[in-house]
């Protein structure tokens, strides 16, 4: 089937077994009549290292690595440590923050989306300091209990804060999207991050383009499909 699909911010976690069980039932039912399959982050609710013994990440590994599709990963800003030994054992190709994909005479921009939130300056701080490599291979070096502390009170520490921000704060900025769809010379983009799923049209350098939004995944699934006739919006039950 030419398509090509993407998701992200599954949010993936023990304590959300129906989201897994649909991530697998969607693995099975979409995943493997595709040419690719693009994760765009957020696929775990949290990572703290890939030495995490969590029965989870050995479940969806072999999930991923049975299935039939080149699988590609771009880090969320929850699994952003999500290392080479973990995606090797999903068989996902690790991605950079931006990449291009050219499929079916289209050329797409992906990213997470959250670098696109630069009216966000706290979470753009918060960003470059736990994207400092030192500070990451310290966290690393870390007993698995504390990393586990540490991650539960930043997660504490943002729903917190974010309590605080209007939600256009937590929204992309649309100079940002503009910059990084000139600067990548596309005219379709695709991006997780705000949990706010839609297909916006805008112009970048005066021509018609598509800004297109996955969904988080709570109680239904949701994705987008790439093909020759271009971008799909679609959320199901799973
Ligand atoms: O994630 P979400 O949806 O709540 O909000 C995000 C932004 N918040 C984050 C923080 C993550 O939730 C934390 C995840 C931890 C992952 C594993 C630990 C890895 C540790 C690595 C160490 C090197 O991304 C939020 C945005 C929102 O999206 C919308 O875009 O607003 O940004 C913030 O809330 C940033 C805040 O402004 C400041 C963050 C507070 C963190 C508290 C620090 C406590 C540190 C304790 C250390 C002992
Ligand atoms: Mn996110």
């Amino acid at each position: 089937m030419s398509r090509t699909l993407f998701i992200a911010d599954l949010h993936l976690c023990q304590e959300e077994p129906a989201i897994t069980a649909g991530f697998l039932r969607f693995l099975q039912r979409e995943a493997h009549h595709c040419d690719a399959l693009y994760i765009l982050g957020d696929l775990f609710e949290a990572w703290i290292g890939d030495d995490d013994p969590n029965p989870l990440h050995q479940q969806i590994a072999a999930a991923l690595k049975a299935l039939p599709v080149p699988v590609f990963f771009i880090h969320g800003n929850r699994d952003f440590l999500l290392g080479h030994a973990f995606a090797a054992a999903c068989g996902m190709t690790l991605l950079p923050e931006e990449q291009i994909v050219e499929r079916y005479g289209q050329r797409v921009l992906i990213m997470h989306g959250d670098t696109l939130c630069t009216d966000d300056q706290g979470y753009q701080r918060f960003r470059a300091k736990v994207h400092q490599r030192w500070l990451q291979k310290l966290f690393l070096s870390l007993p698995l209990f504390i990393r586990k502390r540490v991650a539960l009170r930043m997660r504490a520490g943002s729903q917190q804060s974010n309590q605080h921000k209007s939600l256009s704060i937590m929204d992309v900025n649309q100079a940002a999207v503009e910059a990084a769809m000139t600067r990548q010379q596309v005219q379709l983009l695709i991006h997780g991050h705000t949990h706010r799923p839609a297909i916006h049209d805008l112009k970048v350098q005066n021509r018609p383009a598509r800004r297109a939004v996955l969904g988080a995944w709570h109680t239904r699934g949701s994705m987008i499909q790439l093909d020759a006739s271009g971008v799909t919006l679609i959320d199901f039950d799973f």
